[in-house]
């Protein structure tokens, strides 16, 4: 303790009974197993759960009594995913950081964690969540969407209140300290003595943690296999197993030790000889050199976990051959097997294939094995783990940067009441307000998201003042806009323009439109529809919309792409438009747009004030209609023409009270 200390190292104190209950409990037997695919072995206990609590509260009471309000924190691993929210209430102003080590599961996996919410809440309190890779990046991802209803795109997660990007950072070794080991003399002093020991059989190597992801007995019930088929190699090779000792007071490892002690002396009892022991047992840590003289002088690292997040063995085995020679056996699920292509992959339940592996390895010719190295080495060299890190850091800070440009355009207090004594003082009003998700956030059916009492009361107070006007211009068929808000004393335009009407007026529309291309392109929709399970189709009068926001995430915007691509050809002799939106893909005449519809308002009168509200890109022509002075707002993230941002459809409501009621005084 005193040592780390005097690292400038600060502790943070446990009770015994947190250790158990968060370290041996919560970390060891829920999370560790469930995000390794073991749900089987997953335990769900309330007071695990506290315990991981409390402890990533005890951590973040250390850490914020000493970070600076400026600070970059790097949070490391599943241990701590509560920390990077309970740090960003504490330190707002801190960048932070989080690097998960193990695979971050399926979303069919996650979502048995009965904390779900709480751990994705909790992660995203990061600026920068990172990953090994990016199966594992889309899956955090894909139940961000799919648990919490954020917007996803791009690696970038829109929530309530902040955008946070996730990435994958596929972790590197100290390539320099693994590629000069042989010129270590006591490296080489520790290749000796095992030389000595092991004669002159060829050498399998197997470096592992006793842990049932990495799948000890599998391997070596493949070894065996191996040995059964292959005759010719008794006596010629050992397989050495290091295996380190760990968790050892968590019952599934307790148990895996007697199954791995037993099949080795199983494996050695039926094909030993005297003076040839196929398996050499050490159940122990070995110190650095050592390991490294066993790294150098394997011919065939066996490395077969059923689930690792990375796996850096299989990328120190590689940095060690200098001389290129030696094969690498890597299991397709380790996260290590998507950077080393050139190893032998396998399935890692496939002893079959193991065992052929292992013959494959043992008679590659050596010029390949060198060709297969060198690339591999390559790509270890340029991405070491300096480079990972450096990496991780810039992404931070570039994240940081793009959260601060699209706070800069965020409505200050300051602003808003400037916003509101604009409106007292106005004697001509005009509101123009987008419907979803400006005044309402997204529902997964549009039909849902049908007008509350509160806001058809907020609305209405709007329009019984004399001295201001509102419209609401919507994406939307004008039977529902008349059904929601035909009570109320306002303007509506319908289907992005389509359809427009006065206050007090009935509908018209102002194009000369036709639908007969509907019967062309609804087919089209329907075979889209068919194969993306969860899609829909709405037809509105001059518009067909597909939405795909029920659909499985990745699935929905694979197959907007294919959608887009395959009507731009039939679209152009249409005379139609083909716009995505927010999880939809629309089609509609070209020359609608909301912006036309809303100059019919604007350009009709000596506007003292106007205000426009809107989410998505159909109402970016509502804002670059309106004079450089009006007041635009964007409601949520992203680019926009639009002077200012609002995060979300609450703050816009907010606003919204704001105006009526100060305004409601003066009346
Ligand atoms: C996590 C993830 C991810 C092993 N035996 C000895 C020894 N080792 C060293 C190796 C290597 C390290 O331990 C093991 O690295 P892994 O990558 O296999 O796994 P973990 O560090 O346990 O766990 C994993 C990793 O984080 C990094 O993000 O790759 O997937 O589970 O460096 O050399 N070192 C010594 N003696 C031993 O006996 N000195």
């Amino acid at each position: 303790m005193t040592r780390l200390v005097a690292e400038n190292c600060h502790p943070v104190p446990l009770s015994q009974p947190d250790v158990e209950a968060y370290y041996y409990g919560m970390c060891n037997r829920t999370i560790w197993p469930l995000f390794h695919y073991f749900p089987i072995y997953a335990e769900y206990s309330e007071s695990f759960w506290q315990a991981y609590e409390r402890v990533n509260v005890a951590f973040a009471n250390v850490v914020s009594g000493i970070a600076k309000p400026n600070d970059i924190i790097w949070i490391h691993d599943y241990h701590l995913m509560l920390l990077p929210r309970l740090l960003r209430e504490r330190v707002p102003k801190a960048t932070v950081g989080f690097f998960l080590h193990i695979p971050f599961p399926s979303f069919e996996i996650f979502r048995l964690l009965p904390w779900r919410q709480q751990i994705l809440e909790g992660l995203l309190g990061a600026d920068l969540v990172g990953f090994h890779n990016y199966d594992y990046t889309g899956h955090f991802l894909d139940s961000a969407h799919r648990l919490l209803g954020y917007e996803v795109a791009m690696g970038q997660v829109t929530t309530a209140d902040r955008l946070v990007k996730a990435d994958a950072f596929p972790m590197g070794i100290n390539y320099n300290q693994f590629s000069n080991v042989d010129q270590d003399p006591q490296v080489q002093a520790e290749r000796k003595r095992f030389r000595r020991k092991l004669g002159d059989c060829r050498v399998i190597l197997s470096v592992d943690r006793l842990d049932y992801t990495k799948g000890i007995p599998q391997r070596l019930e493949a070894f065996s296999l191996f040995l059964d088929r292959n005759p010719k190699f008794k006596r010629k090779v050992i397989l050495v197993l290091l295996v380190v000792p760990s968790r050892v007071r968590v019952e599934h490892y307790i148990q895996l030790k007697k199954q791995v002690d037993g099949l080795v002396g199983e494996i050695n009892g039926k094909y030993g000889t005297i003076g040839w022991m196929p398996v050499w047992y050490l159940y122990r840590s070995l110190p650095f050199h050592p390991l490294a003289a066993l790294y150098s002088l394997a011919d065939v690292a066996l490395v077969t976990p059923l689930r690792d997040g990375m796996n850096l063995v299989a990328k120190e085995y590689t940095a060690t051959k200098v001389d290129g020679k030696g094969v690498l056996i890597l299991s397709e699920t380790a996260g290590a097997a998507q950077e080393l292509g050139e190893a032998i992959i396998i399935n890692a339940n496939n002893q079959d294939e193991i065992a052929q592996a292992l013959v494959k390895a043992l008679e590659i010719p050596e010029q390949e094995q060198i060709e297969r190295n060198r690339v591999m080495q390559e790509r270890l060299r340029r991405y070491d783990v300096v480079q990972w890190a450096n990496e991780f850091i810039d992404k931070l800070f570039s994240t940081k940067k793009l959260q601060l440009k699209t706070k800069e355009k965020g409505l200050t207090y300051e602003m808003q009441k400037k916003l509101a004594s604009d409106f007292r003082d106005s004697d001509k009003a005009l509101l123009l307000l987008d419907y979803d998700g400006t005044l309402v956030p997204f529902s997964s059916k549009p039909e849902e998201a049908m007008p509350g009492s509160r806001l058809l009361r907020l609305l209405e107070k709007f329009t019984k003042n004399p001295r201001t006007e509102v419209v609401l211009i919507s994406g939307r068929d004008r039977d529902t806009l008349e059904r929601w808000f035909g009570g109320l004393d306002l303007g509506l335009v319908a289907e992005h323009g389509v359809w427009i009407k006065e206050k007090g007026g009935g509908w018209e529309t102002i194009e000369t439109l036709t639908s007969d291309w509907k019967e062309e392109v609804h087919p089209i929709l329907e075979s889209w529809v068919d194969r993306t399970p969860g899609s829909f189709i709405e037809e509105k009068e001059f518009s067909l919309v597909w939405h795909y926001r029920k659909a499985n995430p990745r699935l929905g915007e694979l197959r907007a792409r294919e959608l887009m691509n395959n009507l731009s050809d039939i679209t152009a002799n249409l005379n139609l438009q083909v716009l995505e939106g927010n999880k939809v893909v629309e089609l509609k005449n070209t020359d609608i747009n909301k912006g036309r519809a809303a100059l019919k308002w604007i350009s009709r009168d000596e506007w003292d004030f106007i205000l426009a509200l809107g989410d998505d890109w159909t109402d970016e022509d509502t804002f670059k209609a309106l004079s450089p002075t009006a007041w635009s707002i964007k409601v949520g993230f992203g680019a926009s023409a639009a002077r200012f941002r609002l995060s979300s459809p609450g703050k816009a409501i907010e606003l919204l009270r704001k105006l009526v009621g100060g305004r409601q005084k003066l009346v």
